[in-house]
């Protein structure tokens, strides 16, 4: 169940840990279906894969749920009950499904991610747009962070994600001070175990770090309200007609169909 005081911890954060978002009994299944996506991505063109190391080329790949690719025990991981209960918590009853990134990375696979607000990257620093949606105190979209394996890659800046930038921050962001082996004030390194979730709001600091030595097996899936799906970089998926093929979606977890249509619905 998620309390109120958790709601408004995430006000307050920019981020939450859900500590059994997946039942420790759920997890092997939801392990297994992972890497059986992993590799259906891979053999089926989803995914590029290294030639070299014989695994997927980068960090991450998209759209899991293809329908050549969704697997049950991972769509039904994406809308576990108390994902969904803090979501509809945030954004209310109607909620749609943005997109998904499926992160992968072998142990000898070396992550550097700089430090970023998602919204420079969506609108451009300082943009009209960019400075509007960081006013805004509460943002109606999650992105959460689905560790199926124990994952320590996450940082953010606790309180970052509605206010501006610290003159240190400032500074840090013009001059470029955002490279992997760079520390941001107040930072905090989360370090997860397999089946808890990280709503946070993406607005936030924040980077990911993998250093050679541990694998990574995450996911990231952003819900949020209807109206603005249409409006975000992450849903062209959305007019794709084989997400609307029938048999497909009967084949969905109820929770996830509701919010693949009402996307549909929005970018259409
Ligand atoms: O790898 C991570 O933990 C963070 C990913 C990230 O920075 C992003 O998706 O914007």
């Amino acid at each position: 169940m998620i309390t109120a005081e958790q709601l408004c911890s995430y006000h307050e954060n920019g981020y939450l840990i859900i500590e059994d978002a997946i039942a420790p009994d759920s997890l092997p299944a939801l392990q297994q279906a992972y890497e059986e996506t992993i590799e259906r991505a891979l053999v089926l063109g989803h995914a590029k894969r290294n030639s070299e190391t014989g695994f997927l080329e980068g960090h991450r790949f998209q759209n899991p749920h293809h329908p050549d690719l969704a697997s049950p025990a991972l769509l039904e991981g994406l809308v576990a009950e108390p994902v969904m209960q803090f979501c509809r918590g945030l954004t209310g009853p109607k909620l749609a499904f943005y997109g998904i990134a499926a992160f992968a990375m072998q142990p000898e696979f070396d992550y550097r991610g700089g430090w970023h607000r998602d919204s420079y990257a969506a609108w451009g620093k300082d943009s009209e747009k960019e400075l509007q949606i960081r006013e805004i105190h509460t943002w109606p979209c999650t992105q959460v962070l689905l560790a199926i394996e124990d994952d320590a890659c996450f940082w953010l800046v606790p309180g970052s994600h509605n206010r501006q930038n610290t003159p240190e921050e400032e500074r840090k962001f013009e001059e470029g001070e955002t490279g992997w082996e760079e520390m941001f004030p107040g930072a905090v390194q989360l370090k997860l175990r397999a089946g808890m979730a990280v709503p946070f709001d993406s607005r936030a600091i924040h980077r990911g770090l993998k250093r050679p030595g541990s694998s990574r097996r995450s996911i990231f899936v952003v819900y949020g309200p209807p109206k603005e799906a249409k409006d975000s970089a992450i849903t062209s998926w959305a007019k794709d007609p084989v997400y609307r093929d029938e048999d497909y979606l009967a084949s969905l977890p109820d929770a996830f169909r509701a919010a693949v249509e009402l996307t549909q619905s929005s970018v259409s």
